[in-house]
């Protein structure tokens, strides 16, 4: 990582679907803090705990822009944080709905409640702080959403100063290793905000995964009676025929899934198709000619077998993936999971406005894809950008080439899983650096 930082000023915009590098800030030292810091004042309290990863506690502040995919990381990264490493973590979220979808366990009704071990509240921003004004140790700002200006003042009223950091969203691209942990002072308080980006490659901040995240995949993959209760019970029919190709579908509204199904309907062989309720699900109607794609709805056509799923918890939505042959998946979490995974996959990218999501499509391909044979890569290339409304999509074609390339596609997927690890976890990587500030 370059220590350099630019010298324009400019607090970190609230621009979830920025497309390019923050500017940061000159660094400012955290011993020129302690000596700026000023004493503590009456309701800026939970004091800070010296080094034992047990003692430190973490806030996350989370706005919900839209789907899943915010609260999705914050509530990962907040389980692996207090599992993991022993962390009081509080998450605080502006949309106890979108949470309740991928954590049944939380109730929309309620101010703060503690789910998991994790205490979450229901932050009304931009003004409130949660239900009492507590500062914690190490104090997490997903994807610039601003926190609110009287807890930033008790962050620079407290004895010990904060570590404060911008989580930011996943991007591949290059200039993300020379971006990942630049710090950017606070124009008016003695307080340094650290960007934090995870990546794929090593010199970011890495991706989000749970130490026994491996062990999970390979004992489901091992037993045939987890893999057969879970078709059971999640999509409520025996697991399919051997020779049947098993897709899982998690995407946003394309209009080149209509020629897909088609595909799919008219294949040589059988493919069953398993979709989770969502933005999706309209075309799945559409295409069987029914009113809805509701979950426990099931609908057959040629080739092709759909059901629709109930949305899950997160540990269910890896099942679904791991009981599937190819992944569709969209955002920045599924996107991930889906690598663990280590199946074939494709990506509905985020779409940004002026095409900014391109570059990050590609940068993407380019790890993902950079060993495979020119045929497979130039297939899957294809096929990435027609999903994502580039080029002209021929989805017959591209389901054959995907087939021929299936061995070297397999491959790949594995070895990738490996070569993603070499960047570490992002929830490791992400305590290990604010225990070396908090020293
Ligand atoms: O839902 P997403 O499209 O989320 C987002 C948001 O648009 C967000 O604002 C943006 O930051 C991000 O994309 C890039 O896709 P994502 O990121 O994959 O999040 C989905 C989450 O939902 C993920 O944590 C997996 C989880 N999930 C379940 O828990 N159960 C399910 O059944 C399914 C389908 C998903």
């Amino acid at each position: 990582m370059s220590a350099a930082a630019c010298s324009a000023v400019r607090p970190s915009a609230h621009s979830p679907r920025r497309a390019h590098p923050p500017r940061v800030l000159q660094p400012h030292r955290r011993s020129q803090h302690a000596q700026q810091a000023q004493p503590p004042q009456p309701g800026a309290q939970r004091e800070p705990s010296a080094a034992p990863d047990s003692a430190i506690a973490c806030d996350i502040f989370c706005a919900v822009v839209d789907n899943f995919g915010d609260i999705g990381v914050c509530w990962r990264l907040a389980r692996q944080l207090a599992a993991e490493h022993g962390w009081q973590v509080r998450v605080l979220v502006d949309d106890l709905r979108a949470f309740h979808a991928l954590c049944p366990a939380v109730d929309t009704a309620r101010a703060r409640q503690t789910v998991q071990g994790i205490v979450v509240e229901h932050w009304h921003e931009p003004t409130h702080a949660g239900e009492t004004l507590e500062v914690a140790d190490v104090v997490i700002e997903a994807f610039a959403c601003e926190l609110p200006p009287v807890y930033v003042a008790a962050m620079a009223r407290r004895a010990s100063t904060p570590v404060w950091f911008n989580l930011e969203y996943l991007s591949a691209e290059d200039w993300v290793t020379d971006f990942h942990l630049r710090p950017s002072p606070h124009p008016r308080y003695p307080l340094v905000k650290t960007f934090f980006f995870p990546g794929l490659a090593p010199g970011t901040g890495g991706v989000l995964k749970e130490h026994d995240l491996d062990a999970q995949r390979a004992a489901f993959e091992q037993s045939q009676d987890a893999r057969a209760a879970w078709w059971r019970d999640t999509v409520g029919v025996p697991p399919p025929a051997a020779g049947t190709t098993v897709i899982s579908l998690f995407a946003y509204e394309n209009p080149a899934v209509d020629a897909l199904l088609e595909a799919w309907r008219d294949s040589a062989g059988p493919v069953v198709l398993l979709v989770p309720e969502g933005r999706i699900s309209g075309a799945l109607a559409r295409c069987f000619g029914l009113p809805s794609f509701a979950a426990g709805t099931h609908a057959e056509r040629g080739s092709l077998t759909a059901h629709a799923l109930a949305f899950t918890d997160q540990p269910g939505y890896d099942r679904l993936l791991w009981a599937s042959d190819l992944n569709f998946v969209r955002g920045e979490d599924s996107f991930v999971r889906a690598q663990w995974a280590a199946r074939p996959f494709v990506w509905h990218i985020y779409p940004q406005a002026d095409d900014a999501h391109l570059p990050k499509l590609d940068a993407a391909l380019t790890h993902y894809a950079a060993s495979l044979p020119f045929a497979a890569r130039d297939a899957l290339t294809r096929f990435w950008h027609a999903w994502n409304g580039a080029g002209a999509p021929d989805w017959h074609a591209l389901w054959t080439d995907f087939a021929v390339h299936l061995p070297a596609f397999r491959a790949r997927a594995n070895g990738w899983a490996h070569e993603l690890a070499r960047a570490g976890d992002l929830a490791g990587n992400l305590a290990r650096f604010a225990k070396s500030q908090l020293k």
